[in-house]
């Protein structure tokens, strides 16, 4: 029992401090992390997108988001992904000025892939309902990724 813990013990140490030397070695370009926006949820009616920001957050520069949804038909609703110009219209899901980032076909299969290039905020709405899903559907979060210089503090 004692042998077999401390080798245990031992191998774990060992997978933990490769693990470090991988991180390392790879290069600051390469570390950018993917995330499925709302993960199991995915891009849908009634999740807390503001939610899942803050529990998987912080988002850094060259991070991908992944927002997945089933192109509608006669059972599914539509969904897409719009992006807000600035506050103000992200809080009132004025969708006006927004721009469409990806249409209601988009999100299916392996989803469609964001690269969050810019360190600016990211202003997601879904624009599906003349804003309906924004407001009502609480489907609208807020990214802001920091410099990927900042990742290990
Ligand atoms: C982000 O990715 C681009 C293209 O791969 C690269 O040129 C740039 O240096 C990256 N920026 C950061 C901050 O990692
Ligand atoms: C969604 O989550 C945010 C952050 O946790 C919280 O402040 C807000 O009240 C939630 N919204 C609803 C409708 O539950
Ligand atoms: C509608 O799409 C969903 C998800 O892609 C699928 O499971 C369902 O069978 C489709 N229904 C119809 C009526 O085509
Ligand atoms: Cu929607």
């Amino acid at each position: 029992m004692e042998t077999r813990s401390s080798a245990a013990a031992i191998s774990m140490v060992a997978s933990a401090a490769l693990v470090a030397a991988l991180l390392v070695l790879l290069p600051q370009a390469t570390r950018a992390e993917r995330f499925v926006v709302g993960d199991a949820a995915r891009w849908t009616w009634g999740y807390n997108y503001t939610d899942w920001v803050i529990k998987k957050g912080p988002f850094f520069q060259n991070d991908t988001l992944v927002f997945m949804y089933d192109p509608p038909n006669a059972t599914v609703h539509a969904h897409s992904v719009y992006m807000m110009r600035n506050a103000a219209d992200y809080q009132s899901c004025n969708l006006k000025a927004a721009k469409l980032v990806a249409g209601v076909t988009q999100g299916a299969g392996a989803g469609f892939e964001f690269v969050l290039r810019k360190r600016k905020p990211h202003y997601f709405v879904c624009g599906e309902r003349g804003g309906i899903h924004c407001t009502m559907g609480q489907m609208k979060f807020i990214v802001k990724p920091k410099s990927s210089a900042c990742r290990d503090d």
